[in-house]
């Protein structure tokens, strides 16, 4: 049965914004108070979407979420009209209103972990959204994830949507860009591939301690059940404690993967002879290109500043893979030549494209964050909401919506005029008719 790889990108949200809330992200930190472009990092997300399509992908499209978000403000105490609610938080804790404001769900390799129906038990495509419980920003994102989720895979007779886990560091989960899955073609059953950063029960596993590691052995566990994998299809890896404290806050900083080709960071993992060891026995007698890059070929910082790792292998052909890669691998000298040395290498990547998604990378996500994997059989692909999938016609659509939405300046203390909530309203209303999600929203109940 043939089967795709589906990439669905979130779409920026209108209130996108620098206010260095994520500790243990390099950029993040480095960017906090400066201006941001909303319009432009979403017709640089939109780009790349269309620069996938037109290569032949299957390219969909994950709405933005509600920000502000008042909802979370009043449950906070905050009273009033909506804009006395913004000026009230915005008086008491800058911070906070920021955090109510990020546009965080654009990075949708963190909305959930899937897991496609050649792998799990009863043969549906599973979703996980992830709690993202580290990062107050961002835990407020899996509720809204899972309706928009069940909004673009809506039809259970081959989609399983899961609630999220608990949300407490305990069973801290990021989702997919904790998890890749290693496969022959996309409809075999893979090994997917789970890592970790810290285990929440056993305090004698090692752990980061400046920076958190953000995912937890348990919640990776837990997701594995839910979705019903095998435990011989099944790997669980530690993350380097070392590379997280020196920025690598998710492990798609530092490795990717796409069917059989593995790219990873000589460091990226704990215990790694072992980890590959496990890789080669579950994955079976079938050919695999584990690519381990050499801290001597690329440092840790050049990974981390120019997310090498955080690049997208696609198949674009039979045997052929191309790599998605941002600006920033361009001009780092270093890491160009090494993408040089790896399209010409006996391996299925050989072309490159770089993308300048730099409005994106300001806050720490590359061209791999901005993107959740959906690996669909042609028969799920025709049981997706169609107006989520990206053609001529939508992103044509997308781009007139940006450009007549999205303001092309926004500073901190933007977010608190009223009427940037009514443009994010207004404009998140409209876009729920073009995709045809129904009332997502909360200020559409
Ligand atoms: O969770 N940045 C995101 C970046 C997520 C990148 N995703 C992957 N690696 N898959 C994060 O740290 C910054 C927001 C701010 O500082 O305003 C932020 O949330």
């Amino acid at each position: 049965m043939s089967c795709v790889e589906a990439n669905f990108d979130g779409l920026v949200g209108p209130t996108h914004n620098y206010a260095g809330l994520s500790q243990g992200n390099v950029a993040s930190v480095a960017n906090a108070k400066n201006t941001s472009n909303p319009r432009q990092a979403a017709l640089q997300g939109l780009a790349k979407m269309k620069a996938l399509h037109d290569l032949g992908c299957t390219q969909g499209v994950l709405a933005p979420q509600e920000r502000p978000d008042i909802t979370t403000l009043r449950r906070l105490g905050f009273k009033g009209t909506d804009a006395s609610v913004l000026e009230a938080v915005y008086k008491t804790s800058p911070v906070l209103l920021a955090s109510c404001c990020s546009a965080s769900s654009m990075w949708t390799a963190n909305a959930a972990t899937v897991s496609p129906s050649a792998d799990t038990q009863n043969h549906k495509v599973h979703f996980t959204p992830a709690n993202l419980a580290n990062k107050f920003h961002r835990s407020l994102e899996p509720n809204a994830t899972g309706r928009i989720l069940q909004a673009t895979f809506n039809d259970e007779r081959y989609f399983e949507h899961h609630q999220h886990l608990n949300t407490t560091d305990y069973f801290g989960d990021e989702g997919a860009a904790n998890h890749t899955r290693l496969c022959e073609r996309y409809s075999q059953t893979g090994v997917e591939i789970f890592t970790y950063g810290r285990s929440a029960f056993n305090l004698a596993v090692p752990a980061p301690v400046k920076f958190p590691a953000r995912q937890t052995l348990e919640a990776s566990q837990a997701i594995a059940r839910l979705h019903g994998l095998a435990r011989e299809n099944t790997v669980f890896v530690q993350q380097n404690p070392d590379v997280i404290e020196q920025g690598v806050f998710h492990n798609d900083v530092i490795a990717v993967g796409n069917q059989n080709v593995f790219l990873y960071h000589e460091y990226a993992y704990l215990n790694c002879e072992q980890f590959k060891d496990e890789v080669h026995r579950k994955y079976g007698d079938r050919s695999l290109f584990l690519i381990e890059v050499k801290n001597e070929q690329v440092s840790i910082s050049d990974a981390v500043n120019s997310y090498l790792f955080n690049t997208q292998i696609i198949t674009v052909g039979d045997n052929n893979m191309a790599i998605i890669a941002p600006e920033h691998c361009r001009k780092n000298s270093t890491v160009y030549d090494y993408l040089q040395t790896l399209v010409a290498a006996n391996n299925p990547v050989n072309q490159i494209h770089f993308f300048d998604v730099n409005e994106s990378m300001k806050n720490g996500g590359g061209p791999a964050c901005l993107r959740l994997r959906v690996p669909l059989t042609q028969q799920e692909l025709g049981a997706v909401n169609s107006n989520c999938l990206l053609d001529e016609s939508l992103y044509a659509r997308l781009k007139s919506w940006i450009t007549k939405h999205y303001r092309d300046r926004l500073t901190l203390q933007d977010l608190r005029d009223p009427q940037l909530l009514n443009e994010s309203r207004s404009a998140l209303d409209e876009l729920s008719r073009i995709l045809s999600l129904g009332n997502v929203y909360q200020f559409q109940q």
